[in-house]
C-alpha cells in the first residue's frame, strides 16, 4: 500500500508509504491519496485527517523515475499534475481540519502537499525544499499560490529560485508552518491535535476554513458579507447551542459535529 489508512477515534491517519524513496509521489499514489480523502469525506464518523510519511522522509516530491524525458521527447506532465491538483483542491475543500505531521524532508511537490493542509507540524530535524529549480521546473501543486500568501513575496521568491532547504524552525519563524516540534514528540503531538479536532465543532471549523480561504481573494466588503452568511450557518448547528450551554453551565462542551 503506497498510502496507509488507519481509522482512529474520530479521525483517519493517512501515511505516505514508500519509505525507501522518501515517499516520492507517483501518479498511482496520488489517486490512492485522493480516494482516501474522498472516503474520509463520506464517513460521518471521520471529523479530522492526519497526514504524515513513513520512515525518515515526509515526501521527496514527484518520483523522478516516473517522469524521465526519453529519446521520444519530454513526458506529458499535464495528466499527472491534474491528478495531484485534485488532491490539493480536495484538501482545501474538505469540511474538516487536516493536520500534517512533516516527519522528515519535504521536497518539491511534497513540500507543497504539506502546505495545502490546515495545520502543519514539523519535526525539528525536518526541512522544506522547493527543489524544483534544481531540475529546471517551477513550484507546482499549489506552491506558487501558497508560498507568497504564507511567507510574503520576497521569501517566496528566494525559496522558489534558490531551492535551498528551509529548516523546520525557520519555517515556523517565517509562518510557513504552525510549529516545529521535537522529533520524538511529533507524532504524539500531531495525534493529540487531530484527536482534539475530532471532538471539535466540525461544521464551525469547516466554515472557518472556508472563510479564511475565501479571504485570500475577497475585498473587505465581500468578506464581511461572507462572514455574516457563514456565521449564520454556524449558529444553526447543534454544536453552537451546546457550546453556549456548556459555557453558561461552566463545563466543557460535548460537540457532535452534526448538522
Ligand atoms: C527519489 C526521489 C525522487 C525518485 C529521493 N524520485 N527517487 C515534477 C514533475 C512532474 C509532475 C509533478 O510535479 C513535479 C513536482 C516535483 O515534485 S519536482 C521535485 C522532485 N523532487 C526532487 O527534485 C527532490 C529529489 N530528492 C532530493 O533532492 C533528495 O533525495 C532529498 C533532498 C529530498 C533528500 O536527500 P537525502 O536525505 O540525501 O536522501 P537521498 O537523496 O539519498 O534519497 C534516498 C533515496 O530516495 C535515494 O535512492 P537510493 O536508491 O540512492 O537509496 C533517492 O534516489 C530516492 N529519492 N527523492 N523525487
Amino acid at each position: 500500500m503506497t498510502v496507509l489508512i488507519e481509522k482512529r477515534a474520530g479521525y483517519r491517519q493517512l501515511t505516505l508509504n514508500r519509505p525507501d524513496r522518501l515517499n516520492a509521489l507517483t501518479a498511482a499514489m496520488g489517486e490512492v491519496l485522493l480516494a482516501a480523502l474522498n472516503e474520509a469525506e463520506g464517513d460521518r464518523e471521520c471529523r479530522a485527517i492526519l497526514l504524515t510519511g513513513a520512515g525518515r522522509g515526509f515526501c521527496a516530491g514527484q518520483d523522478l523515475t516516473e517522469v524521465m524525458p526519453t529519446e521520444d521527447g519530454p513526458p506529458d506532465l499535464k495528466p499527472l499534475l491534474d491528478g495531484y491538483n485534485a488532491v490539493i483542491r480536495k484538501l482545501r475543500s474538505l469540511e474538516m481540519p487536516v493536520v500534517c505531521a512533516v516527519n522528515g524532508v519535504a521536497a518539491g511537490a511534497g513540500a507543497n502537499l504539506a502546505l495545502a493542509c490546515d495545520i502543519v507540524l514539523a519535526a525539528r530535524s525536518a526541512s522544506f525544499i522547493q527543489a524544483f529549480a534544481k531540475i529546471g521546473l517551477i513550484p507546482d501543486v499549489g506552491g506558487t499560490w501558497f508560498l507568497p500568501r504564507l511567507v510574503g513575496t520576497a521569501r517566496a521568491r528566494a525559496l522558489a529560485l534558490l531551492a535551498e532547504p528551509l529548516s523546520a524552525e525557520r519555517a515556523e519563524a517565517w509562518g510557513l508552518i504552525w510549529q516545529a516540534v521535537d522529533d520524538d514528540r511529533l507524532m504524539d503531538e500531531a495525534q493529540a491535535l487531530t484527536a482534539r479536532f475530532a471532538q471539535g465543532p466540525t461544521i464551525g471549523l469547516a466554515l472557518a476554513k472556508r472563510a479564511l480561504d475565501a479571504a485570500e481573494d475577497n475585498d473587505l466588503a465581500s468578506q464581511l458579507d461572507l462572514e455574516r452568511d457563514l456565521q449564520d450557518q454556524a449558529a444553526r448547528t447543534p454544536d453552537y447551542a451546546e457550546g453556549v450551554r456548556a459555557f453558561l453551565e461552566k463545563r466543557p462542551p460535548v460537540f457532535t459535529g452534526k448538522r
